[in-house]
């Protein structure tokens, strides 16, 4: 029998999300259906919403799912009924990334995650009987519940049964996004100096990463003195203001350079500044969305002279069963003390979460969907 489900349904950014009533599809058998307790907001959903990304509208969004597993399919080995889960973004397993655990470069990517339904063009969700789009990153859990993949479900360790699932939700994206950076993709050695350019959810879990690799010392550089205070708190030891000459006071501080350079906010000028500022074999590590028009411009012979790298980053380079569960055990040592970042609201509050986070009120809003007990 179909499960009926209420879903926040997004027509753009001309008209705010309305919830409604959708049914889910019967699970095939990599499939699993869970009962959305919490999800976080991710501007990947602020893109779709605004048509930066062309994932097909009317949609159901929503990225940053964390629930409790109702239903599995027979080929499921993720997590069984009744498991605590987290979800995360889907990949098809078989490509030439997959085979080397580095799903966040999936060649299938678009299919298994933006194309609106299953990558056979079938639906995930129906409303009165017809498609809906979602199956967004493999999930959509902007609703109180969803059919996810066997790829893209981890289960919560039980060690880590006291945490509340609301808390984990953001860890499959933001999080894993800005820690798996610094752990995984730049791999930054302790000792050496990091800038982290924007410091929204991304930047500050790469601050926080940094702190945990080591690294010294740990720049933030933001326009918003509110989140350099709080980049301080989870490990910057400088915070200089982009306002106020902050390439020229890393300059000072670091006269040999970066070893690393981290940036969200994908403004090609700042990019180009950061190259400018690494040290020989300094990288910089690049994860924001950029204008799909820039194109990026690097003196030849520092760049090959110095084995300087740029590095395009997606998700991290997280391999979702290993990192997810590392980055809760940070959490629980009190090293990843992400839980600052969150403001919570609930699921018919949608439209303000949105707003807080785009005004800069709250840096990772997370809505409440329903009671994990
Ligand atoms: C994604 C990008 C592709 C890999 C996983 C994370 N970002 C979402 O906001
Ligand atoms: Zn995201």
């Amino acid at each position: 029998m179909a499960t009926q489900a209420r879903a926040a349904i997004c027509n753009g950014n001309s008209e705010p999300f309305k919830i409604e009533d959708v049914e889910l599809a019967e699970l095939r058998p990599d499939e699993l259906r869970i009962r959305v307790v919490a999800c976080g907001i991710c501007h990947t959903d602020m893109a779709v919403r605004d048509q930066q990304l062309p994932v097909p509208l009317p949609v159901v969004l929503g990225h940053e799912g964390a629930g409790i597993v109702e239903e599995v399919g027979d080929a499921v080995t993720s997590a069984k009924v009744g498991d605590r889960v987290i979800m995360s973004f889907n990949s098809c397993g078989h490509c030439p990334s997959c085979e080397i655990e580095a799903p966040t470069y999936c060649y299938n990517f678009f299919p298994h995650n933006w194309s609106g339904g299953r990558p056979d063009g079938s639906a995930t969700v129906l409303k009165n009987g017809d498609k809906m789009n979602a199956n967004f990153f493999g999930q959509s859990s902007f609703a109180t519940h969803a059919i996810a993949h066997d790829r893209n479900v981890v289960k919560v360790p039980d060690k880590a049964k006291d945490l509340p699932l609301e808390r984990l939700a953001p860890v499959g994206c933001g999080l894993m996004t800005g820690a798996g950076a610094v752990l995984n993709s730049m791999k930054v050695r302790a000792g050496l100096p990091v800038a982290v350019v924007g410091v929204g959810t991304v930047g500050m879990a790469a601050i926080m990463a940094a702190k945990i690799a080591g690294a010294d010392p740990i720049i933030a550089v933001d326009m918003n003195e509110t989140r350099l205070e709080m980049a301080k708190e989870l490990g910057a030891t400088h915070t200089f203001n982009a306002k106020d000459d902050a390439m020229g006071k890393i300059k000072d501080l670091l006269p040999q350079g970066l070893g690393y350079a981290f940036d969200t906010t994908g403004i090609n000028k700042v990019i180009q500044d950061l190259f400018g500022l690494l040290a020989p074999m300094g990288i910089v590590g690049m994860v924001g969305a950029s204008d799909p028009a820039d194109m990026l411009k690097f003196n030849e012979s520092e760049f090959m002279g110095g084995g300087r790298r740029v590095m395009g980053i997606l998700g991290g380079d997280s391999d979702l069963q290993h990192f997810l569960p590392q980055l809760i055990e940070y959490h629980m040592n009190g090293q990843f003390p992400f839980d600052k970042l969150i403001g919570y609201f609930p699921f018919e509050d949608i439209n303000e979460a949105f707003e807080a986070s785009e005004s800069g009120k709250v840096v990772k809003p997370v809505l409440r969907i329903s009671e994990e007990a």
